[in-house]
């Protein structure tokens, strides 16, 4: 076995005990090294784990493949351990702690036999600083490694901090036999401990993201008094060269990477504006001493979503995926580079589908359907760094002050484009009672609307009625408020197509948006919030007909008054323990939408 770089005696602990459970070959321990990522890369090559991708056009890029049934987080398989059930609420999958070591620790023994063990130190957030958070993460996958290189700040710097601190998030990943059957997803924020085995796919086996910048981070969060929330982060400078921060919580797959690095559409470059890029998916927010709300994005990467990514839908990240990227079930051409569904450039006549196929436009497969070239869900993994848009605040300790938070589902009907709450309060409400259409991001049925409370239902890591209330707790801590609003770009007319065109064209919301935090525009009241007056969102070439704008910030009182059983059915599953504050904003409502 090799050498312990650190006299951290909790962590060499626990690697030794967890190498007595795995039984690896051998231990390696990532140190960050270009050196060492360059090895790491040709075994991979070695091992088919990667592809190499064409070195001119795409420089230090590669090509992985996962199983077929492995591609996307399976939510079904993700669970919450905590000793009491109640403590992981009705919206998470529970296991009591005793039970879900048992369960893994079979799939684990012996999982790594043949294979190394890579001991990745990693910090969430810049090192040292006191909105970081760090982890370890043991692995037998080169992926994984590779991956959180791009994703985390990684290496020697981390484990001097571990020993400052002398605690650190564990984490246990095996691909095993990477059987579905033998797949979980566990978490234990009383340990502080996660444990993933039996898949390779990004959100299931990047532990630093979803599992312990979510779930754990969010159940730390509640005790620590601050919030861990599936956020981007974007500042938006104005002309004078002011910059205004956001945050905006949209559920997986519905646009938080395309707003966070949007630039200008045509009609409003006149304006000037600038888009900084502060985070694509992840947001950590305190209320600091000034009384208002800061927010730091831990990761270091993109994982971003593959298909529709292209020079028009988000030109930034075209720039940015050209080099040091790890692709994810994308179509291999023949000059190796990759393609996807709504990637620039022609249709290619053949290539390697996402599956390793031989792949032609319209092929059908046995069942007649339409052979993807890449998975749905296929990403990449890129660094931010390589993005024209990166905010130069992004290692600052301190993160970026928060102007509004805004919440968005993926909505075909009733949800207006944009509409303001009243206070803090109804903003929570707003949060609360999100919903939105299932993507490929989760293993699931497409399409089907599900509440989705501010994005976090798949990655709240304790009971969401109790999640509620810090949210409501936080409010009353702040003197200088964040605004907080509910946006839908995908509301549809008869015929399903969107009325809104989306992507670049949302700067126009989120100049309304600043607009009214900045007390510039006056707006209109109804029934469900402010909503802005005709002529107040700035269509200047935009060729959109005036009557779409009418239909985008229609509301239909009917249509809302059906809306709020489903929301009284989901509030209900909390029993007692949902904040009344939520109830009284439901009733209120309820009589909003009947009277007039
Ligand atoms: P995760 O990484 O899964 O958390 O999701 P994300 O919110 O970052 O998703 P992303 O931005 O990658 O969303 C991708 C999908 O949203 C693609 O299907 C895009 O075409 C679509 N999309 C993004 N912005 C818009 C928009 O303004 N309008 C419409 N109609 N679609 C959009
Ligand atoms: C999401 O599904 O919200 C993602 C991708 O951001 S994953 O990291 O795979 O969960
Ligand atoms: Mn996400």
């Amino acid at each position: 076995m090799t050498k312990f770089p650190t006299h951290n005696k909790k962590l060499k602990d626990w690697v030794n005990k967890m190498a007595r459970l795995c039984e690896p070959d051998d231990i390696v321990w990532i140190d960050g090294s270009e050196a060492q990522k360059e090895t790491l890369e040709q075994e991979a090559l070695a091992s088919a784990e990667l592809i190499e991708l064409n070195k001119e056009r795409l420089p230090g890029c590669f090509l992985h493949r996962t199983a077929v049934d492995d591609v996307a987080r399976t939510e079904h398989l993700t669970y919450i351990c905590t000793r009491r059930k109640h403590d992981a609420g009705p919206t998470n999958n529970w296991m009591s702690p005793r039970q879900a070591y048992k369960k893994a620790r079979e799939i684990f023994k012996g999982a790594m036999k043949a294979r190394t063990m890579y001991v990745i130190p990693f910090s969430m957030g810049p090192v040292g600083s006191e909105f970081s958070k760090i982890g370890v993460e043991l692995t037998d996958s080169r992926y994984v490694v590779l991956n959180m290189l791009i994703m985390a700040r990684v290496g020697e710097a981390v484990l001097r901090q571990v020993e400052k601190e002398d605690d650190f998030t564990r984490c246990l990943h095996s691909k095993a036999q990477l059987d579905i059957n033998k797949r979980l997803i566990l978490h234990f924020p009383e340990d502080n401990t996660i444990w993933s085995v039996g898949s390779g796919y990004g959100g299931n086996v990047l532990l630093g993201k979803k599992c312990l910048s979510l779930r754990i981070a969010s159940f730390l969060a509640k005790k620590e008094g601050w919030l861990a929330e599936h956020m981007l982060i974007m500042g938006i400078e104005e002309p004078n060269g002011h910059i205004e921060y956001i945050a905006a919580a949209f559920p997986s797959a519905c646009g938080k990477t395309n707003l966070a690095m949007l630039l200008p559409p045509e009609g409003l470059k006149a304006k000037g504006y600038r888009i900084w890029t502060v985070g694509d998916d992840i947001a950590w927010m305190r209320v600091d001493s000034d009384g208002s709300l800061w927010a730091v994005n831990p990761e270091t990467g993109f994982f971003g979503v593959a298909p529709g990514t292209n020079s028009e839908t988000n030109p930034n990240m075209v720039e940015t995926i050209k080099k040091d990227t790890i692709f994810t079930n994308v179509l291999l051409k023949p000059d190796k580079t990759v393609w996807w569904e709504g990637a620039d450039g022609e249709v290619p006549a053949e290539g390697i589908d996402w599956q390793g196929q031989p792949w032609k436009p319209g092929m059908r497969d046995s069942q007649g359907n339409t052979v993807k070239a890449a998975h749905p869900n296929s990403r990449f993994t890129t660094p931010i760094a390589n993005c024209p848009s990166a905010s130069f605040r992004i290692h600052q300790h301190h993160g970026v002050p928060i102007s509004a938070i805004i919440f968005g589902g993926r909505r075909a009907h009733l949800t207006p484009l944009v509409y303001e709450s009243f206070n803090w309060q109804h903003g929570v409400f707003l949060g609360a009672t999100m919903a939105s259409e299932l993507t490929a991001a989760q293993m699931g049925k497409l399409g089907q609307v599900r509440r989705d409370p501010m994005a976090m239902f798949p990655f709240c890591g304790y009971n969401m009625a109790d999640y509620f209330r810090h949210w409501l707790d936080i409010g009353k801590r702040m003197s200088k408020y964040p605004k907080i609003f509910h946006v839908n770009w995908f509301r549809t007319d008869e015929k399903g197509k969107f009325l809104w065109p989306g992507f670049c064209e949302n700067l126009r919301v989120l100049e309304w948006i600043l607009d009214r935090y900045n007390n510039k525009v006056e707006a209109q009241k109804s029934p469900i919030g402010y909503l802005p007056k005709s002529g107040d969102i700035d269509l200047t070439g935009l060729d959109l007909p005036k009557e779409n704008l009418e239909k985008l910030l229609s509301i239909d009182r009917k249509a809302w008054l059906e809306e709020l059983k489903g929301i009284k059915e989901f509030f209900r599953k909390f029993k007692q323990d949902l904040p009344q504050e939520l109830w009284q904003e439901f009733r209120d409502l309820q009589q909003r939408l009947k009277q007039d």
